[in-house]
């Protein structure tokens, strides 16, 4: 059924359940849910980014928008949960915890309202999170949360940080978690360097559930994936973060929660987007001047290239330093090489390394996997909380009360149950948890017509955005026999992969009734 229709209907819906518990005693709260349910699926997706304290939250976010928005690098400077939402100019709104109404600050002043000082400790414990209003395209599309994280122990981290995590870890933890509960869709973020056994990973994710977490609402991503590059003989750290994630991948366990696992390398991708004109001059020195292998030796050691005066080197130490902490040893390793193999300005090396930094390619794949499908995983998120709220409400009502509110979600249920979206989505959750008995041509078929490349019927049907009608028809036509065939194969598949080909059937006939639609309307 055509997806406009679909918000149609659920519009529809929460406008009468919005006239049945309206001015209704005892139904204040559900009401007010309701309406914040409806205010939501009108909103963009809500995704948060999740993961231990230091696993690459914030930089990430701030490689995601391309500019440096929220803080980084300091424990203490993550205690609050920043809500970042488009506007097109930014500034700041603060909720506090009791309630009281949010107060607007200054764009300027987020940094501090981040830090934690002394001086006005009570007024930053009181705040509950921090809206972040941002101009940036990827805010079009989605709001991102940014959360303090969950609690773990660094042997290596200062003492300051240590009493720090005593005193509010377990406080972080229980952000972190309420937030990504809240989340339409999660990234799950951990770093796992070539010395960890996989194990101590996968096990990660057998902690406290972060949330309803599914292949469908969460991807994992590997960060930092150039913190363990020293050596430029080495390879790629790319190639060896690709072949962590596609280990890690395929483990049962990790699996039944995530879509995939992305490698990335976030402080790379925001160095490159930030990148200075002096810092892009002093690169070019560097690769003009400095014989490869000279370079080679001087790289390998973040201390040599760092710290010391050196006669054949034309760049002084402290800009060395700086350079170092803005791209890092590899950032800076490949610097080097894309300038001397012939990327001669400065925005084709921004390009060069944001490419190489992962970060473009995820952001498409939020956007096709989580973007594409935006409106169906808000709507289920949404009634599931009807649902299990209005669980908790009606032990205090009285009957009357209680039947409305029994009325209300009976018919919620029943938009569920009768959705075509729902039961694609179900076809997908019985994917992940591969229970599906499709070869590979099947899955991509199941995949797109499901909405991964785009939500038009060309997209739907594999054909790109640009095809026309006489092109899709036979297509859609052609896969809608196909899969009613393999829906009728009693003895050729099981219960679970019949069903779904009966789901696909029908999705396929419901792009032809559009087309045919179409059809009509331009021609006749
Ligand atoms: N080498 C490297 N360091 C990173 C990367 N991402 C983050 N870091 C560093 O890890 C530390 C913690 O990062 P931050 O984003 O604040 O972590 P958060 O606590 O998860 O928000 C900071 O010192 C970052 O500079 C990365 O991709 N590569
Ligand atoms: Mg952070």
């Amino acid at each position: 059924m055509i997806e406009g229709t679909m918000q149609q209907r659920v519009d529809e819906l929460f406008k009468s359940a919005l006239s049945d518990t309206n001015n209704q005693p005892g139904l204040e709260d559900f009401h007010h849910l309701l309406q914040r349910c409806q205010q939501q699926l009108h909103q963009p997706m809500r995704v948060a980014i999740v993961g231990l304290i230091k696993a690459g939250k914030s930089t990430m976010m701030n490689a995601l928008l391309g500019e440096e928005v929220v803080a980084t690098g300091n424990v203490e400077a993550t205690f609050n949960v920043n809500f970042l939402r488009y506007g097109d100019r930014p500034s700041l709104l603060v909720h506090f915890k009791n309630g009281r109404s949010p107060e607007p600050k200054p764009f300027t002043e987020l940094a501090d309202l981040t830090l934690r000082a002394d001086t006005h400790r009570d007024y930053l414990l009181s705040i509950k999170y921090i809206e972040v209003i941002y101009p940036s395209p990827i805010l079009e599309s989605f709001n991102l949360i940014d959360t303090p994280g969950l609690l773990s122990y660094y042997k290596d981290d200062s003492e300051n940080t240590l009493q720090f995590l005593q005193l509010h870890g377990q406080e972080l933890t229980d952000i972190t978690q309420s937030e990504a509960q809240g989340a339409d869709a999660v990234l799950y973020l951990f770093s796992h360097s070539l010395a960890t056994e996989d194990k101590q990973t996968v096990e990660m994710f057998q902690g406290p559930t972060v949330g309803h977490v599914t292949p469908i609402n969460a991807i994992g991503v590997l960060t930092k994936v150039d913190s363990s590059w020293s050596d430029p003989n080495a390879s790629e750290p790319m190639e060896a973060g690709n072949r962590i994630c596609q280990r890690l991948s395929s483990h049962p366990q990790i699996r039944n929660i995530l879509y995939t696992i992305y490698p990335t390398c976030g402080f790379l991708a925001f160095g490159a987007q930030t990148l200075t004109k002096e810092e892009w001059e002093i690169l070019t020195r560097l690769a003009q001047l400095l014989p490869e292998e000279r370079m080679h030796k001087l790289i390998k050691d973040v201390r040599r290239f760092c710290d010391r005066e050196y006669p054949d080197v034309p760049i002084p130490p402290s800009q060395r330093q700086e350079l170092f902490k803005r791209l890092g040893q590899y950032g800076i390793w490949l610097a080097y090489t894309l300038i001397r193999s012939g990327v001669n300005n400065q925005t084709q090396l921004t390009a060069e390394l944001l490419e190489h930094s992962g970060i473009p390619q995820l952001r498409n794949l939020i956007l096709s996997h989580f973007g594409h499908r935006s409106y169906l995983i808000k709507l289920s998120k949404v009634l599931q909380e009807i649902k299990v709220t209005s669980f908790r409400y009606q032990q205090n009502l009285q009957v009357t009360q209680q039947q409305v509110v029994n009325n209300v979600v009976g018919l919620f249920e029943k938009l569920e149950a009768q959705e075509h979206g729902f039961a694609e989505l179900r076809v997908l959750r019985n994917y992940y948890d591969k229970k599906l008995d499709f070869d590979e041509n099947e899955v991509t078929q199941m995949l797109e017509v499901t909405g991964e490349s785009g939500t038009s019927c060309s997209e739907r049907l594999g054909l790109g955005k640009l095809a026309t009608i006489n092109e899709m028809m036979p297509v859609a036509k052609a896969r809608m026999h196909y899969w009613r065939k393999k829906a009728h194969d009693d003895f050729g598949s099981d219960h679970i992969s019949i069903t779904a080909a009966k789901v696909l059937a029908s999705s396929y006939e419901r792009i032809l009734y559009r087309l045919q639609k179409a059809k009509e309307y331009l021609y006749f």
